[in-house]
């Protein structure tokens, strides 16, 4: 009887070890918005600093070529939910709706037992299915005092929005899952997205610099007609800004450099965004911007000097946003260590998409062009993943569902279109696909983008404009790595063109791309 009895127990304890040791990995799926992988310092760009971010990447991979399918906000999102490309998810741009019932990865380790919560920003509307407790900001969100939609309901949360995500984060994490159980938890920052409004305790961080202006800030865009035809200058003429104001295009006074009475002695529209500050917050704000704004009105700046001015207004607002998303890195990875959770948790940091910080002259995304086509990505996951390793195969956001998936141990749907990289990031294997596919829809809309479509291989590109222009653009990367020369129609590259048009054709065939499609969605786009 005795012996039984041990034997009973000796049983149960080997059970379980082995349910400690088969536990499925936690997942923290981080993403910024708008975050350019030229702001994170682990990619030597010499911005910034980002030491919790690196840190990722020290203890785990650092992604060379982490790229999207389709590079806006809200279609971004949904690829990276549902592991399917625009045109098959449905979400093509940022206005159509999103069709919260159909699968994605979130519902699929809900099902397998997972503690699920999205915390943030997901600019999808309707409540997010899939997670057990939902925090999310209504469509773009506030930088202060923000609405937040916390399991259906909406409330307003007195202070920062990256400290607030961040906390809310926390909170769920400490006090409302099930700690028996493996947990996801989508920690979703509305930083650094525009108007890039800093923390008070940024607010004047970097006003001792001076940033050089990108290379090619001043492109002419020759023998690149919808790179001339776009609305995202940051030095756009104040023609231009007036042209573009009812689309919200280039750089308005009273949003993006925020100007209560512009350098023109006209009043902006941003004292009402101050309405939504407390007094402590806006005398804070006051007393940082007031004697910078008041320094340039009195400079009279123009030309090359006023264009300097603005990137750099543009870029250290940008720079300094990112400063609280990589405090709250900081707090979740600490809060990982010090419950013994970050050997058995897959931490991944991403963007929606990448940003052009004065590149082409530009603040946004949209283009296939390489800044804002590639994000950044890092990952780390110790049980797997060495320390310090550099990833450069063609990974997209399309794989983070069947990735997720993988390491779950849950089954990958067939139809999803990404692939699990699990393999590559531990590099067990080196064989990956060779080339990946990109659309954009939006357009005619805001900062006035053409549709196109193309393919991207370890060296070339090749895109195509469509609907009120047709044109295509191919890209040697290797020798002209900021895309200012269209080689296109060059014979010195006849055989790469037929090459890429093949592959282009290829990619449309195997992903059930159709200019049938293309069609509808602009039918679908007008008839709104
Ligand atoms: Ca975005």
């Amino acid at each position: 009887m005795k012996k039984s009895i041990l034997f009973v127990f000796f049983i149960s304890f080997l059970i379980s070890c082995e349910q400690k040791n088969e536990q499925p990995p936690n997942i923290v799926f981080i993403m910024s918005d708008d975050h350019a992988f030229q702001a994170v310092s682990a990619y030597g760009h010499g911005l910034n600093n980002t030491p919790n971010i690196d840190r990722i990447a020290n203890e785990g991979a650092l992604f060379n070529k982490g790229f999207v399918t389709n590079s806006i906000c809200a279609p971004s999102r949904a690829v990276m939910l549902t592991g399917k490309h625009s045109f098959v998810n449905g979400k093509v741009d940022n206005i159509q709706d999103f069709n919260w019932d159909q699968p994605n990865f979130a519902k699929s380790l809900k099902s397998a037992g997972y503690q699920t919560a999205m915390v943030g920003k997901i600019h999808l509307r309707g409540l997010p299915q899939g997670f057990d407790y939902s925090a999310v900001l209504p469509g773009q969100g506030h930088y202060y005092n923000p609405d937040f939609i916390v399991n259906g309901v909406k409330e307003r949360i007195q202070g920062y929005v990256t400290t607030i995500t961040t906390q809310l984060s926390l909170d769920w994490l400490k006090n409302k899952r099930d700690k028996n159980k493996p947990f996801l938890l989508l920690y979703h920052q509305k930083a650094p997205h525009r108007n890039w409004q800093s923390e008070e305790k940024y607010l004047t961080l970097f006003d001792d610099k001076t940033f050089e202006l990108p290379a090619n800030f001043f492109d002419n865009y020759e023998g690149r007609p919808a790179a001339a035809a776009q609305e995202m200058l940051i030095a756009a003429t104040e023609e231009q800004i007036a042209a573009a104001h009812g689309n919200g295009g280039h750089g308005r006074w009273g949003h993006d450099f925020k100007f209560i009475v512009d350098p023109y002695g006209r009043e902006t529209r941003f004292k009402k965004e101050l309405e939504r500050f407390t007094p402590e917050q806006r005398e804070a704000w006051l007393k940082a911007y007031t004697p910078k704004n008041d320094a340039m009105k009195a400079a009279n700046l123009e030309g090359k000097e006023l264009a300097l001015w603005k990137f750099n207004r543009y870029l250290k607002d940008y720079l300094r946003t990112i400063q609280s998303v990589d405090d709250g890195v900081g707090e979740v990875l600490d809060y990982l260590d010090e419950n013994g959770l970050s050997e058995n948790t897959i931490v991944v940091y991403t963007s929606d998409q990448g940003f052009y910080l004065g590149e082409h002259g530009w603040f946004d995304k949209r283009f296939m062009y390489e800044e804002s086509l590639r994000t950044p990505l890092l990952m780390r996951y110790p049980k797997e993943i060495k320390a310090g390793t550099q990833i450069d195969q063609l990974i997209q956001n399309l794989d983070f569902a069947p990735t997720f998936l993988d390491y779950a141990g849950v089954p990958i749907p067939e139809d999803l279109q990404g692939e699990s990289f699990r393999k590559v990031v531990s590099q067990e294997t080196s064989e990956w696909r060779d080339a990946i596919y990109y659309t954009y829809y939006e357009y005619p809309s805001v900062h006035m983008v053409k549709r196109h479509n193309g393919v991207r291989t370890d060296r070339y590109k090749l895109m195509h404009f469509y609907y009120d222009i047709d044109v295509w653009e191919m890209y040697d990367l290797e020798k002209d790595p900021s895309e200012m020369n269209n080689i296109y129609n060059d014979p010195a590259y006849a055989d790469v063109q037929s090459t890429m048009h093949k592959r282009y054709d290829e990619m449309r065939e195997k992903y059930g791309d159709t200019d049938a499609l293309d069609q509808q969605f602009i039918e679908s786009y007008l008839n709104r």
